[in-house]
């Protein structure tokens, strides 16, 4: 018994003459060119452009039928008649394949014009398998270089990062590979560099988030091993990073190099799988749990009225006498009573002209202030902790206005 499992139609390129590429004129089997154990199969849409063809390659799956339902272009390959130079009209009239014509153990298939005297010849390239892992350690990365291995002077912060490749191929005879070259590229913290536009590693002994370098696999099945360490970039003289909260990724990327040379008999191998790892590892904060740090910020304002005479302490049942002092001081605290704290800020509004100083070191961590919006009549500021707060420590920041009306709000 027979049913539709899916439906395939042609390519968005349109036809010839009335808009048909008569997509269907040709349908063949062209074998198991990716040796998956399942046969793959050519559709060839001679009218396609303008009367210039092409074939298109879909690959045999178990679940074809979910493939293709929606997805009526979800095939592997087009080849377009227009690739060869002294094109080919009607490309895609006739196709036959399922012969492995040039012993690499991958079948090939010819295509047939309509309107040419020409057939082309399409050779399937060896398939290889790349396994790639890396792993990192410590993991998580912790706090204290006296438990890193890595670190040379149990100062700096730093992991290891561990690769291995090996291969094997799918193919036999002349599609199998006695060594393999690869070109292999490594980048640290992809996703802080992704989100915030820098990273916390270096490569030891370099002054770079990544590195490229070429690696020669000598046989299937063997394994090579690469390792490498990352040192942290510290913060303000201080080992820990500037954020040790986000987690870290270390992306690797690779692709085969040309293996054979100029024989023509031979055809450089592709890969079956991804080109892409990613190994993922966090800092260890000293949390609760590894994802889940709870720290409490208590925030506490201070304004008082200065100028000539005492100082006059603001709080909400005040009253404040127009003219009585000309500058307001207000001191903001923000204190960390619980779990480590990264990030620490508050943002502020001031109804009024910022006129004096800044202080920004009063509390057990320095404080940077950012003002993107100062006027004589309004004040935004944002201050943020130079450094992560631990338990029971604050950042304290001191600054004065010219009239009155002020309001804070706190964030981590
Ligand atoms: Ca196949
Ligand atoms: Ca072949």
């Amino acid at each position: 018994m027979c049913g539709p499992v899916g439906i395939l139609s042609g390519g968005a390129k349109e036809g010839f003459g009335d808009g048909v590429a008569r997509f269907g004129s040709a349908i063949a089997s062209i074998g198991d060119i990716d040796r998956d154990n399942y046969t793959d199969f050519a559709v060839g849409a001679p009218y396609e452009e303008d009367g210039r063809g092409a074939v298109y390659i879909y690959m045999g799956i178990s679940n074809f039928k979910l493939r293709t339902s929606g997805y009526p272009d979800m095939y592997s390959q087009r080849l377009p008649g227009e690739m060869f130079d002294s094109g080919i009209p009607g490309f895609g009239w006739s196709i036959y394949g399922d012969h492995d014509i040039d012993e690499n153990s991958f079948q090939d298939f010819a295509v047939g014009a309509y309107s040419s005297d020409t057939v082309a010849i399409f050779r399937s390239r060896p398939i290889v398998h790349l396994t790639v892992n890396i792993s990192i350690s410590p993991s998580p990365i912790p706090l204290n270089a006296s438990l890193l291995r890595c670190s040379m002077d149990k100062t700096r912060l730093c992991t290891e990062v561990n690769v291995t490749f090996s291969y094997e191929n799918i193919g036999t005879g002349k599609g199998t590979f006695n060594d393999l070259l690869i070109s292999w590229y490594l980048e640290a913290d992809t996703y802080l560099r992704n989100s915030s536009g820098y990273s916390r590693f270096i490569f030891r002994n370099t002054n770079r988030d990544s590195l490229e370098q070429n690696i020669t696999l000598s046989g299937a099945g063997t394994h090579v091993h690469t390792s490498y360490i990352l040192d942290v970039i510290g913060n303000n003289n201080n080992p820990e990073p500037k954020d040790a909260w986000t987690k870290v990724m270390i992306e690797g990327t690779y692709k085969l190099l040309p293996q054979v040379g100029t024989d023509f008999s031979l055809l450089d191998p592709i890969l079956r799988n991804d080109t892409k790892i990613v190994a993922k590892v966090e800092f260890d904060k000293k949390c609760e749990t590894l994802d889940q740090c709870k720290s409490d910020l208590v925030l506490s304002v201070e304004m008082d009225l200065i100028g000539d005479g005492p100082d006059v302490k603001i709080n909400r049942s005040s009253v404040i006498l127009v003219g009585e002092r000309d500058t307001l001081a207000v001191t903001i605290d923000v204190k960390n009573v619980q779990d480590i704290s990264y990030n620490a800020n508050f943002t502020s509004t001031v109804k009024a002209y910022k006129r004096g100083v800044t202080n920004t070191n009063q509390g057990s961590v320095s404080a940077e202030c950012e003002y993107p919006l100062l006027d004589f009549s309004w004040t935004d500021f944002k201050c943020t902790a130079n450094n992560k707060l631990d338990r029971n420590e604050n950042f304290k920041v001191f600054t004065s206005f010219g009239h009155l009306q002020g309001e804070a709000h706190s964030g981590e």
